[in-house]
């Protein structure tokens, strides 16, 4: 029998990309941010060796690009603004070039009925503050705080829906825990306070939003539910504490303006609490947010350790728990990460009952493949993978919308194949695919698919 998925009115379709991935560090005018100072001193640390230079010229392809995003159905485009090109030292003088470059690029989107959704930070910190301590120095807050102003400023006329971070967790984790990304660092207390230098900064572009503009703000938070081996208590408890520590760590600040009191007592215990002022709590408190994006690729699955940590290492999330690979999970035999559609629906009940049914929308979901040339068929790459991927977690996205849930909108990571951190080009995610030579773009069959099911506003099968 065939089943219909058809999504309410108004419901944003589009996709998601960021700067640094596809506006090419080289052209323009920018500033140094941390991902050209690290590829310059560790190129290999890159796959391939590729940098952020070598991207698909975003910078100067946009209109083509927003025409066939037009034609891919999108009412919604996420892109960010890079912080090192609006002010190239981080602090101070503004770039016009950037200026002029960020008002066309939204001035086309508005003028193909594609509503742009602009994120003020996607992993991006300019050198100079880098230099001067990134995160871990709370002056950068305040930094970042007048640079979201100069954006909300310069294009808040225009953008009424805007978010301070993209996956906050994720510098912090690949920064500050595990050698991932620059500055390299493996100290949880530092992590631990940038986690929540990062908050601060989103509480205060929040505060400063809300003074003097009357459109929504909000973060994205790549919400990995945390699934137990078994009901046995001690999993039960690893998989809580994995929840506290990679979901609520920044939903419960940014929704309900304050930390899970369970977090405190653990940070308090081992002595890892992050240095505060007084005031920064009523600054949470009152700053919290209006919508949240939620990236979803993957859950975490995780069991109760098989031997106690060793009491001499230094504190690390992992102390807490262990991964647990559940037989038989699907898994997307290109990136490596698990496939569990259902996630995404136990995210949005979460959202529903505990979070106050905040309005949210799924701001990436995306399917990686390495080497996709091998399903062309003539001259198209045939993604039905992607697409059967899409469908299945629209299918429960569906199902929780039936059930009350606050969800808006499908973003896919992402418009066109693009530059990923030190992936680089390993893993390929776009409708389109981009010739890297020539910077043609080719739409896969997946643009086709995604056109005809946001015109039809749902799909039936
Ligand atoms: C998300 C990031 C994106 C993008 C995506 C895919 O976490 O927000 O910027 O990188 O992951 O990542 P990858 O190319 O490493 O598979």
């Amino acid at each position: 029998m065939t089943k219909n998925y058809q999504f309410p009115s108004g419901f944003w379709w589009g996709s998601a990309a960021s700067a640094t991935q596809t506006e090419g560090s080289h052209n323009g005018t920018k500033g140094k941010d941390i991902w050209d100072h690290w590829f310059e001193t560790e190129p290999n640390r890159f796959f391939e060796g590729v940098g952020p230079y070598y991207t698909s010229d975003f910078y100067n392809r946009f209109k083509e690009d927003i025409k066939n995003m037009k034609a891919t159905g999108h009412n919604s485009f996420r892109l960010s603004i890079a912080w090192a090109r609006l002010i190239p030292a981080g602090t101070g003088e503004v770039n016009q070039e950037a200026v002029d470059f960020y008002n066309q690029v939204i001035n086309e989107l508005i003028a193909n009925e594609i509503e742009p959704f602009v994120n003020l930070y996607h992993f991006d910190m300019p050198m100079t503050l880098q230099e001067k301590g990134g995160w871990e120095n709370r002056d950068v807050i305040d930094a970042y705080v007048a640079y979201a102003q100069q954006a909300f400023a310069l294009f808040g006329d225009r953008v009424k829906t805007w978010f301070t971070f993209n996956e906050p967790i994720v510098p912090v984790e690949a920064g500050y825990l595990y050698d991932m990304h620059y500055p390299n660092v493996v100290d949880a207390r530092r992590a631990i306070q940038v986690a929540y230098h990062t908050m601060l900064a989103h509480a205060g572009a929040v505060k400063a939003y809300h003074q003097a503009y009357d459109g929504k703000i909000g973060i994205i938070l790549n919400l990995t539910p945390s699934y137990p081996r078994s009901q046995h208590p001690a999993d039960l408890k690893a998989s809580r504490i994995a929840n506290l520590f990679f979901n609520r760590s920044f939903l419960d600040p940014a929704v309900k303006g304050e930390y899970p009191a369970e977090l405190i007592e653990l940070l308090k215990e081992y002595g890892h609490l992050p240095t505060t002022l007084p005031e920064d709590r009523a600054l949470l408190k009152e700053n919290t947010v209006d919508l949240l994006g939620v990236n979803y690729y993957q859950p975490r699955r995780v069991k109760a350790k098989d031997h106690l940590p060793n009491p001499h290492s230094p504190f690390m999330p992992s102390w807490f728990f262990d991964r647990y690979e559940m037989p038989g999970r699907n898994m997307n035999p290109y990136r490596g990460w698990e496939i569990y559609e259902k996630g995404i629906y136990d995210i949005m009940i979460d959202l529903k009952e505990n979070y106050g049914n905040i309005e949210s929308f799924i701001s990436e979901n995306g399917m990686g493949v390495q080497d996709e040339q091998r399903f062309i068929k003539e001259g198209r790459i045939e993604d039905d993978y992607r697409i059967e991927f899409i469908k299945g977690h629209l299918k429960w996205l569906h199902k929780a919308i039936s059930e009350g849930c606050n969800a808006k909108g499908y973003h896919l990571w992402t418009f066109m194949d693009n530059w990923s951190w030190m992936n680089a080009y390993k893993n390929r995610y776009g409708f389109f695919s981009v010739n890297l030579e020539t910077k043609e773009r080719t739409a896969k069959k997946s643009a086709s698919w995604f056109a005809e099911t946001a015109q039809k506003n749902g799909f039936s099968e």
